[in-house]
């Protein structure tokens, strides 16, 4: 039995689907379904025992502790954020509730639990933080990429709450002993992502012929990896990773934004032709406050101490998502209700 925070959302219910998949063993899901949790990312494990999903919120020590009580789990995999750095920019106050008090909540529910563990139990026990390569900072063109040893500088209200979790968490061993290990990923995409986010927004602006927003010059860069190769790098950190460690975890893959909605109209000319290309429908757009230039992760660690790397290539993988979503369109419309138009209204809206 594992608990997993953070579950119906992009990256906890693709980890969660993996999971049952690849270990047979239960999950409890305790995920507080926020704009950005669905539970129709479950779909597929309605019935099925090994899934049990509970509404709350990771703020609620009470319920956490019971949980644990209940289900003694042999670890947490932590999940449950605000993701979103636009909507950190519009909304800080949330991301420093969910992302540093909640961790704050877990670590010290994990913590009290763990000690009244068996030694052998205490021992095997993990709490797994899943963390952002954005914690580091941003990187000039020809600056090597971010390694475990990279200095923090978080610059949107989003990394530093990210940033504030993960000193926590590195706390809560060196003082506690808690044996915790935290992943630093680098940006995710596939199924089940949120249209929020640049490459699911991309495809859905794409489809309803509406215009491509992209911030600044495009000229961004970002590491890109398949959610499922993030999900086997948790699984090997889980099961190999070292108590107090740190590992990044990445794509090899850099890429402009310019590269990726590029990318994203030529898969779509081809499966979902529209008359004219859809790169016509780019639309340079005002930039991001603080708008980070590039990230790029130094993944060898985790090859070398846990035997994982990244195994889709990028055109695979944005090939597969795209025709996802091109089979998806209940998910699509029950996720873009009057909700996301107002998201969409604030943040495009003035740009
Ligand atoms: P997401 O926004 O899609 O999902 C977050 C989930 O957490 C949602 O289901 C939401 O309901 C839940 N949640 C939010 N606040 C909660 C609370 N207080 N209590 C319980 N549940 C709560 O995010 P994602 O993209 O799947 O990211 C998951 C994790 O991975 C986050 O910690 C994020 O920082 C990290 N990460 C994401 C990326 C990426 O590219 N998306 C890359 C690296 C790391
Ligand atoms: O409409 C857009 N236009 C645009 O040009 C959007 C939504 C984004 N962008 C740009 C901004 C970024 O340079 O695309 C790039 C990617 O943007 P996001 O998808 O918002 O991701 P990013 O800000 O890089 O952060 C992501 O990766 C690290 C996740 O959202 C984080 O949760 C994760 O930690």
């Amino acid at each position: 039995m594992i608990l997993v925070t953070g579950g119906a959302g992009f990256i906890g219910a693709n980890f969660v689907l993996d999971w049952i998949a690849h270990e047979g063993t239960p999950a409890v899901n305790l995920d507080k379904l926020t704009y950005a949790g669905n539970l129709a990312n479950l779909a597929s494990l309605q019935g099925d025992a090994r899934h049990i999903f509970v509404k709350g919120d990771i703020n609620d020590r009470a319920l956490v502790a019971g949980l644990l009580k209940q289900h003694q789990p042999r670890a947490i995999v932590h999940f449950a954020a605000e993701s979103h750095v636009d909507r950190s920019i519009h909304g800080p106050g949330e991301f420093v509730q969910t992302n540093v008090v909640g961790t704050f909540s877990l670590l010290e529910e994990a913590r009290a639990y763990w000690s009244g563990l068996a030694e052998t139990e205490k021992a095997k026990f993990r709490f797994l933080h899943v963390s952002t390569d954005e914690v580091y900072g941003s990187l000039g063109d020809s600056d090597p990429a971010f390694s475990e040893t990279t200095p923090y500088a978080p610059n949107s209200p989003y990394a530093a709450s990210k940033a504030g979790s993960d000193h926590l968490v590195r706390a809560w061993h060196h003082t506690y002993g808690l044996p915790v290990i935290t992943t630093n990923c680098s940006n995710n995409y596939g199924p089940l992502q949120f249209p929020e986010k640049l490459i699911p927004l991309m495809i859905l602006n794409a489809l309803a012929g509406k215009p491509l927003p992209v911030y600044g010059d495009g000229k961004n860069v970002r590491d890109w990896l398949y959610v499922g190769d993030h999900c086997a790098g948790i699984r090997a950190a889980l099961a190999r990773g070292k108590p107090g460690e740190t590992y990044n975890i990445g794509g090899n893959s850099e890429k402009t934004n310019l590269e990726v909605v590029h990318a994203v109209c030529a898969i779509l000319d081809e499966l979902h032709p529209a008359g004219a290309p859809h790169a016509k429908l780019i639309t340079f757009v005002e930039d991001r406050a603080g708008h980070d230039w590039r990230y790029a992760i130094n993944a060898e660690k985790i090859k070398r101490e846990l035997g994982w790397e990244p195994t889709k290539t990028f055109a695979a993988g944005l090939r597969e998502t795209v025709q996802w979503y091109l089979s998806n369109a209940e998910w699509i419309r029950n996720v873009t209700s009057g909700d996301y138009r107002k998201w969409v209204d604030l943040n495009y809206g003035k740009r």
